[in-house]
């Protein structure tokens, strides 16, 4: 009986050797009379009916399931992330009025320079956007506190209590990086952005926190003081390069005047351009950012 079972192990093994010998490519597929695969951002799910339930093995970063077919991705981890921006905030929350408006874009928005992050996160209607958006931001993943190459970006939502979210509203970005210790940067399209003064181990089940203290951003004075001890990105760099300098004033003045826009120099994010962004850009004139974030 053992000999018969090996024999046909063997035939077996040897009939795969034969088909694959000639493939020229493989593609991910199930193969059989029912089954499935379904991917959204948290991750895949594939079956095949009726297979019997085999041992799946995971060591963090890869995942294997014995039977007919094997999962297509590398296991993400999630990326929990809580910051405020000091343009929208105001007692502990900031203001949604860009997604009230209807104002967000469906496309996340650092495609254009000084960004040029490629990604294809997005929304299908503007209802698909969590109700409590404040606007997209985008996260970077670092090995190291020095240079400033991302291993890995990913954009997202802010919602109005300062937690980071998926393009799906889910609590958190997904990463397909193994598990391990990463410096996060946090990123607005018109405020400094600011990278996490440690690395915490990830994924996280709780938030790295940028908002409980100054210290909570990499370097000095990385953070606007919004009272009531918290803090929150600094406003005012229109045109997002990581200071605040007169080409920030330059950019506020081609958009003034404008209302109900989706427009840089609408540093408070209340969705019109006036007087209240400016002296908001001159509260932060001169502002240097660490250069691990400017471009
Ligand atoms: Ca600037
Ligand atoms: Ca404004």
């Amino acid at each position: 009986m053992k000999n018969i079972i090996k024999t046909s192990i063997y035939m077996c093994i040897a009939f795969a050797t034969y088909l694959f010998g000639y493939a020229q490519t493989l593609s991910p597929q199930v193969i059989a009379s029912g089954g499935a695969s379904f991917t959204n951002a948290a991750g895949t799910l594939q079956y095949t009916m009726g297979q019997a339930i085999n041992t799946t093995l995971n060591n963090g970063t890869n995942i294997l399931t014995q039977g007919f077919q094997q999962p297509e991705q590398n296991i993400s981890i999630n990326v929990q992330i809580k910051f405020f921006l000091e343009g929208a905030y105001s007692a502990g929350n900031m203001n949604t009025a860009l997604r009230t408006a209807n104002l967000l874009p469906l496309n996340q928005p650092y495609n254009v320079a000084p960004w040029y992050y490629n990604g294809t996160e997005n929304v299908a209607a503007a209802n698909n956007i969590p109700a409590n958006a404040v606007d997209w931001i985008l996260v970077e993943l670092r090995s190291n506190n020095v240079g400033n190459t991302p291993l890995v970006s990913q954009a997202g939502f802010l919602l109005n209590n300062g937690t980071v979210a998926n393009a799906q509203g889910g609590i958190g970005l997904n990463f397909n990086v193994a598990a391990g210790n990463y410096y996060l940067v946090v990123r607005h399209r018109n405020h400094i952005a600011a990278m996490s003064n440690t690395n915490p181990s990830l994924p996280n089940a709780t938030p790295y926190d940028f908002s409980t203290a100054m210290t909570q951003a990499f370097g000095t004075n990385q953070q606007a003081n919004l009272g009531s001890s918290v803090f929150g990105l600094l406003a005012a760099d229109v045109n997002a390069d990581g200071v605040v300098t007169v080409a920030d004033y330059n950019l506020y003045q081609t958009q003034i005047a404008a209302i109900n826009v989706y427009a840089n120099g609408d540093l408070n994010l209340d969705k019109h351009v006036t007087v209240t962004d400016f002296n908001l850009y001159q509260s932060r004139a001169s502002h240097i950012g660490i250069s691990q974030i400017r471009y």
